[in-house]
């Protein structure tokens, strides 16, 4: 371990995770490191666990609350979960077990912008922070911290945090070093300075986490590598997405409203997301840029094959394959990649001064283009709304996407009122399935839900979302947005009773 953890006195801190995990006392707000599937501690929250499941088998209460960056692991969130050990988690996750307790109302979920959860915590508004857990690459001589494959909110943990928890991984690429840039010029209104930052590849900041040694409580060893998921091979309906946008995005660039290598790029996670990656990759642009959250393989494709000319995130996500290549290939991933804290990957203010084209996947959209991320039916949630209204609120354009239809063609994803909504009509530019896309820009609410109709929806369900139109608009209610109350959640209420939304 002496070669990761350069400074003696982080040494003398080294112990087990068991040990480590015993610090932790019941009740306590935990920070812990961790970006969708990145850069989480791996050992000691399953020694907690362990430790959690032992004490409830006693008959003794013990729960924490679980902040972290987005979502992790089965290692961290599945682990947690599945004992019982979680009282509010925050802000993102999307692990199975943490899904299933928080709809069985076992557990509370608070799901934020990711953006406001670094600056939430200094305000005060959750309480304070007790324990940060955070997984780093090493420790330099001078005491400062290399961090590892995901930066997300480990700045505002170290800082915040009364006891300090490090996992000093050796199974993070050493070559990481220096890819990070930590910018600590944040301050709480009314004292804020712009953020000196005009170009997505620009470093502003450090590229180490400062860390004050008189709150490090423990340093575990650990060798365990991240989940790294397999993404699957794009499918005919994420083509077609992916083919509709890319044909929007030329039509802009000779209309003169996008510059001929575009503006910085973000995507969400999932197949949707790399399949438009992977189409801009075979696509007409060049030089493109990327200021996004989430860095999945199909980035790293674009980098690689010089259509990226660099990319600005918090996380990486790779699958083992793409692990690989950006290992063996880390000295030229590190002059293009930029790992910032996500309070600077997702801030509003970069967000809006970069023009950032902002591309999420979506669960639903209703007629007139409120858009649910978060929820099936109305009362499940799925994972949570992520950077999605980061970007979308505050891009300079918005796309949302979705196939028309999920379980087999019995839901339509295009519905007459959205069972939940996380982006509401003003944040929503452009809408798009494999039946087409729709461009919002400019029309009022009657006019979006024609467009959204024809375009968007999958023919099937296309006749009775006109009839419901033309019903809500001989209704006698008001005609800025034609509803017919007592219908409008009817899609929902007949798939929970039937299976499917066909009527
Ligand atoms: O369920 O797995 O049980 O079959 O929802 O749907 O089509 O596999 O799509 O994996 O891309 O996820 C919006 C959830 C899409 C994701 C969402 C069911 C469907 C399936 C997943 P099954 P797909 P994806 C940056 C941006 C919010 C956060 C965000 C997400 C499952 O993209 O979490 O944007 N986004 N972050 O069958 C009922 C519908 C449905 C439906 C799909 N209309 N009704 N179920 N499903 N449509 C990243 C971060 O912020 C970290």
């Amino acid at each position: 371990l002496a070669d990761r953890v350069r400074h003696p006195d982080f040494l003398q801190r080294v112990m087990s995770a068991d040990e480590a995990a015993a610090l932790i006392p019941a009740g306590a707000n935990v920070g812990m490191s961790g970006f969708t599937g990145a850069g989480y501690p791996k050992a000691v929250p399953m020694a907690l666990a362990r430790r959690i499941e032992a004490l409830h088998a006693q008959g003794q209460p013990f729960k924490i609350g679980l902040w972290t960056g987005a979502s992790t692991a089965p290692e961290l969130d599945g682990a947690l979960a599945k004992v019982g050990g979680i009282e509010m988690r925050m802000p993102y996750q999307s692990d199975p077990a943490c899904r299933q307790r928080i709809n069985a109302g076992q557990m509370q979920y608070m799901d934020i912008h990711l953006s406001h959860m670094a600056q939430f915590v200094w305000f005060g508004f959750l309480g304070k922070l007790d324990v940060a857990v955070v997984e780093v690459a090493g420790v330099l001589p001078d005491g400062r911290l290399i961090p590892s494959s995901s930066v997300g909110n480990n700045k505002t943990w170290l800082d915040q945090a009364d006891k300090i928890i490090l996992e000093v991984n050796d199974l993070q690429n050493p070559g990481l070093e220096g890819m990070h840039d930590i910018y600590y010029g944040t301050d709480r209104p009314p004292h804020r300075k712009p953020i000196p930052m005009t170009a997505p590849d620009e470093r502003i900041g450090e590229p180490y986490l400062r860390c004050d040694l008189s709150k490090v409580i423990a340093v575990v060893h650990t060798s365990q590598s991240d989940r790294n998921s397999t993404f699957a091979a794009p499918d005919a309906v994420s083509e077609q997405i992916a083919g509709h946008i890319i044909e929007f995005m030329q039509q802009e660039v000779k209309l003169g409203r996008l510059p001929a290598n575009l503006l910085p790029l973000q995507s969400g996670v999932g197949n949707i997301a790399n399949a438009v990656l992977a189409g801009l990759n075979q696509g007409p642009f060049e030089n493109l840029t990327a200021y996004t959250e989430v860095l999945q393989d199909g980035m790293l494709d674009m980098l690689r094959s010089g259509k990226l000319a660099s990319a600005s995130a918090t996380a990486l996500s790779l699958s083992p394959a793409a692990l690989e290549d950006f290992t063996r290939n880390i000295d030229f991933y590190r002059q293009r990649i930029v790992l910032r804290p996500q309070e600077i990957s997702n801030h509003p203010e970069l967000v809006r001064r970069l023009g950032v084209i902002a591309m999420n996947a979506m669960i639903e959209a209703d007629i007139y283009g409120n858009v649910n991320s978060t929820h099936i039916m109305g009362t499940s949630i799925m994972n949570g709304i992520g950077g999605s209204g980061d970007f979308a609120r505050n891009g300079y354009l918005s796309f949302f996407m979705t196939p028309s239809v999920a379980k087999g063609g019995a839901i339509s994803c295009i519905v007459p009122m959205a069972s939940h909504v996380d982006h509401t009509e003003h944040d929503v530019q452009v809408i798009v399935t494999e039946q087409g896309l729709a461009d919002l820009r400019g029309l009022s609410p009657t006019q979006r839900a024609e467009l959204i109709i024809d375009k968007c929806a999958h023919p099937d369900f296309r006749p009775a979302l006109r009839d419901y139109l033309e019903r809500a608009r001989h209704s006698g209610g008001g005609q800025h947005t034609p509803h017919l109350l007592p219908e409008a959640l009817s899609w929902h209420q007949r798939f929970v009773e039937t299976g499917t939304m066909r009527g």
